[in-house]
């Protein structure tokens, strides 16, 4: 902020107004229950979101909700430019950075049994990891401890560099020195910068602190006991399991037909991004971490302390609050990995739910497009029409200002 005295009085004036004025009404107030019943979801918004998403170059499109036991699906268009077969609301993709959910829930989990203090700082678990002692687990969980997100310089080039990693098997350690060879973005506890490195130490914590892969933490904590039957973390196979859509990555180069990146190690991503999912698995999972049953109300609070994005975004421990335009806020992760957009995110309460996905990648208007769904699931026909708006910027990836997984 300009630190003029104009702007302090106005702070000032404002914290002074916020003592003196009766009480927000509950939509304003985002942590306090609403008391109307939420608008139903508007099906036919949702459709319309989707068509645009496919003029705008995505095959398919999907998006399923999941509201108090009455579930909703819509979709438009294919899973595979081969054989044209229609794309399906069951079908398994990856899920890119919603991945940082499971693995914020299982670092949680740990903070739960008393084995992880989240002030405790990372190299204290990992003893000459990081080039700060001061950089803890909480900084690194909330994308508050500086480190360059190593995926930048990777996907420069979108097609180019993807290919380069494309069946690379990467250790953790190298993804890390990949990330320290750069200048560090912030200091420890400083701003808020989205970077995939912080993931990667979060799942060389999970590896640390349990003595298993974070395959079998996710499956023996998360998978498991929700019965999340289409979710499958592999690495460093490059197969998706089952019935799937394809992902298709959008060259930087006009004209240039889409690539077929379906198959890749994600070895690049790993605890940051490499997991697989469905959207029904999705569904269960951020509702079941909002209705408390993942992690005690203590570590729930924790997650959802908020650091500010922007005027519409605030970002948890490994969890995204959006605002939407009706007032309601939304709880989850949206994921970006190539040839997929997808956005995951539950109510307050955790009694409606929305996965929506795009099979394509690196096309801002689609990803931006998309936020339309949670629009169109969570205000209803209230949802105002969006023109172009704001997503955080990040600009190395993607042609344009979009938002980040
Ligand atoms: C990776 C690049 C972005 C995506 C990323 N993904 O950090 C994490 C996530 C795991 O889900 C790629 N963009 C694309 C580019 C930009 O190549 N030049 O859009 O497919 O957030």
């Amino acid at each position: 902020m300009v630190n003029t005295k104009a702007s302090r009085t106005a702070v000032l004036g404002a914290v002074m107004l916020s003592f003196l004025a009766v009480p927000a009404p509950a939509s304003a107030a985002e942590d306090t229950p609403r008391a109307a019943a939420p608008a139903a979801p508007d099906l036919v918004g949702l459709g319309t979101v989707l068509n645009t998403a496919r003029r705008q170059g995505a095959p398919g499109a999907f998006a399923r909700v999941d509201d108090n036991g009455t579930v909703h699906r819509v979709r438009r268009g294919i899973s595979d430019r081969r054989t044209g077969r229609t794309i399906a609301t069951t079908d398994r993709f990856r899920i890119g950075s919603v991945t940082k959910v499971f693995s914020a829930v299982v670092l949680l989990q740990l903070v739960d049994e008393g084995r992880l203090n989240l002030d405790s700082p990372v190299n204290r678990v990992l003893p000459g990891l990081l080039p700060d002692d001061r950089i803890t687990v909480r900084h690194v969980l909330s994308h508050r401890s500086g480190l360059y997100d190593y995926t930048n310089a990777m996907f420069a080039r979108s097609v180019s560099g993807f290919e380069a990693v494309r069946n690379k098997v990467f250790t953790y350690r190298q993804l890390v020195g990949r990330s320290l060879s750069h200048p560090r973005t912030g200091t420890p506890g400083g701003a808020y910068a989205y970077s995939n490195t912080n993931f990667v130490v979060a799942g060389m914590l999970i590896e640390k602190l349990t003595g298993q892969s974070v395959a079998t933490a996710y499956r023996t904590r998360i998978i498991e006991p929700l019965g999340l039957t289409n979710t499958f973390y592999v690495h460093p196979g490059t197969a998706l399991p089952g019935t799937h859509t394809r992902g298709y990555l959008t060259s930087d180069t006009a004209g240039a037909a889409p690539v077929d990146a379906t198959r890749q190690t994600v070895s690049w991503a790993q605890s940051a991004g490499a997991l697989i999912s469905n959207a029904r698995d999705l569904n269960v999972f951020t509702s079941a971490l909002l209705r408390g049953r993942l992690v005690s109300p203590a570590s729930l609070t924790r997650m959802t302390k908020w650091t500010k994005v922007n005027s519409t975004t605030a970002y948890g421990l490994g969890l995204r609050r959006r605002t939407l335009s009706c007032g309601v806020s939304v709880y989850g992760h949206t994921g970006a990995v190539q040839g997929y957009y997808t956005y995951a995110f539950t109510s307050k309460d955790g009694r409606r739910s929305l996965t929506a996905m795009a099979n394509t990648s690196n096309n801002s208007r689609v990803l931006d497009t998309m936020l339309g769904t949670l629009e169109s699931a969570f205000c209803g026909k209230s949802a105002a029409p969006r023109a172009a708006v704001p997503v955080e910027p990040r600009a190395a990836i993607g042609a344009g200002v979009i938002d980040e997984g």
